[in-house]
C-alpha cells in the first residue's frame, strides 16, 4: 500500500476545518490514489473537544477509501507528529474593540508554540500553509520558531484572493472563470491586499485590455476582491468557510504539482526581495512550482505605477506587522 501522509489541521472542528476535511479524506487535497492520516487538533476545552468528537464521527461515516487513521488531540507536540503537512487554520480571531496589532500579539504565543512543535516533531519534509489570520505575521512567527526547518516550507494563503479576483474579472468580461488565467494577489492577505490586472489574462489577452475600464479596474474590481471576506459576513452571517477550504485544496495542490508552462499562482513565501518586497517578510507573489517540493517567485513581471504603489503599501504594511510581533520573535 501506499505509505499514507499525515496531514495536521489545526482549528479542525471549526467553520473551515468542518468544510475541509471530507475534503482532504476524500482525495481532493493528494490525489485519488493518496490515502490520508487525519491529526486533528483543537483548543483543549470541553466544547471544542466535544466538537471535534462530532467532527471525526462524520468522517467515520463518511467510510473514505482514503482515510487511513485519525488522531484526534488538543496538543500540537501530538497532532504535528511525524506529519508530513500542517496546515495551521486555527487562530484567536479578532474581539470587539481589539485592534489589528492587538490580534498579532494574541496570535503570537500560538504560532510560537506551533512553529515549535512543527520544529521538534514533524517530518522531516513538513510543509506547512498558514490559513489563520493575520496569516502572513502568523506564518513568519511560526516559521522563526522553526529553527531547523528551511523557510520555504512555510506559506500563507492568498489562492480564495485569488479565486475572488479571477471570478469578478471573469462575471465583468460575461466570460466562465476558466477563460481567466493567472489571477494573482500581491502583497498582505488583508484589506491592503493587491489583485493584478495587468499580468492576468482573459481568452490569452490582458485582462485590462479585454476590460478596458481602468477606472473599474482600479475602484470596484480592487475594493470588491479586497472587501469579499466582509461582504460574505454580511450576506451569511459567517465568515468564508466552503471557499477558504477549498481554496486550500487548491493552494496545497498548486504546491505539490508542477505548474504548466506560463502560469502561476499566488502564494504566500518568504521574501528574496523581489519586486522591493523586503527580504524575510512573507508576502504573496507569483508562485511556480517543480512538482518535486521546489518553488520559484515568477521573475520580471511589469506592474503599472499603481499596482507599485499599491504593493508597496501593502509590504509596508507587513513590516509594520513585523515590528508589532518583534518581541515575540526570536533574538
Ligand atoms: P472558526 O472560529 O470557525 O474555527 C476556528 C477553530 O480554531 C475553532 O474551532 C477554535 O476552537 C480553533 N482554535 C483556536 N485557537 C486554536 C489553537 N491555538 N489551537 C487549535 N485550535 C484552535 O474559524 P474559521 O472560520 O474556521 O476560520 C479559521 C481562520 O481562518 C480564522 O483565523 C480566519 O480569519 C481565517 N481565514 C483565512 C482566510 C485566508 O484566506 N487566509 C480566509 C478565510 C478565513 O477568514
Amino acid at each position: 500500500m501506499v505509505t499514507p501522509i499525515r496531514v495536521a489541521i489545526t482549528g479542525a472542528a471549526g467553520q473551515i476545518g468542518y468544510a475541509l476535511l471530507p475534503r482532504i479524506a476524500n482525495g481532493d487535497m493528494f490525489g485519488p490514489d493518496q490515502p490520508v492520516v487525519l491529526q486533528m487538533l483543537e483548543l483543549p476545552i470541553d466544547a471544542a473537544q466535544d466538537a471535534l468528537r462530532g467532527v471525526a464521527m462524520e468522517l467515520d461515516d463518511c467510510a473514505f477509501p482514503l482515510l487511513h487513521d485519525m488522531v484526534l488531540t488538543s496538543d500540537p507536540n501530538v497532532a504535528f507528529k511525524d506529519a508530513n503537512w500542517c496546515l495551521l487554520v486555527g487562530s484567536k480571531p479578532r474581539g470587539p474593540g481589539m485592534e489589528r496589532g492587538d490580534l498579532l500579539r494574541e496570535n503570537g504565543p500560538i504560532f510560537e508554540a506551533q512553529g515549535k512543535a512543527v520544529n521538534d516533531h514533524a517530518a522531516s519534509d513538513v510543509r506547512v500553509a498558514v490559513v489563520g489570520n493575520p496569516c502572513n505575521t502568523n506564518a513568519l512567527i511560526a516559521m522563526n520558531w522553526a529553527k531547523d526547518v528551511p523557510n520555504e516550507r512555510f506559506s500563507a494563503m492568498t489562492r480564495l484572493d485569488q479565486n475572488r479576483a479571477q471570478a469578478q474579472l471573469a462575471a465583468k468580461a460575461g466570460v466562465h472563470s476558466t477563460a481567466v488565467k493567472n489571477a494573482l494577489i500581491w502583497g498582505n492577505h488583508s484589506a491592503t491586499q493587491v489583485p493584478d490586472f495587468v499580468n492576468c489574462t482573459i481568452d490569452g489577452r490582458s485582462a485590462a485590455d479585454v476590460i478596458g475600464d481602468e477606472a473599474w479596474l482600479t475602484g470596484e474590481f480592487f475594493q470588491t476582491v479586497q472587501q469579499r471576506g466582509a461582504a460574505i459576513i454580511k450576506a451569511r452571517g459567517k465568515s468564508s468557510a466552503a471557499s477558504a477550504a477549498s481554496a486550500l485544496i487548491d493552494h496545497v495542490r498548486d504546491l505539490t504539482t508542477p505548474t504548466p508552462n506560463g502560469r502561476w499562482n499566488s502564494v504566500c513565501v518568504p521574501s528574496d526581495g523581489s519586486y522591493d518586497v523586503p527580504e524575510g517578510l512573507i508576502s504573496s507573489f507569483p508562485v511556480r512550482a517543480d512538482g518535486k517540493g521546489g518553488y520559484e517567485i515568477v521573475q520580471g513581471l511589469e506592474l503599472t505605477p499603481f499596482l507599485k504603489e499599491k504593493l508597496a503599501a501593502s509590504a509596508a504594511e507587513l513590516a509594520h506587522e513585523r515590528d508589532e510581533v518583534k518581541a515575540l520573535l526570536p533574538s
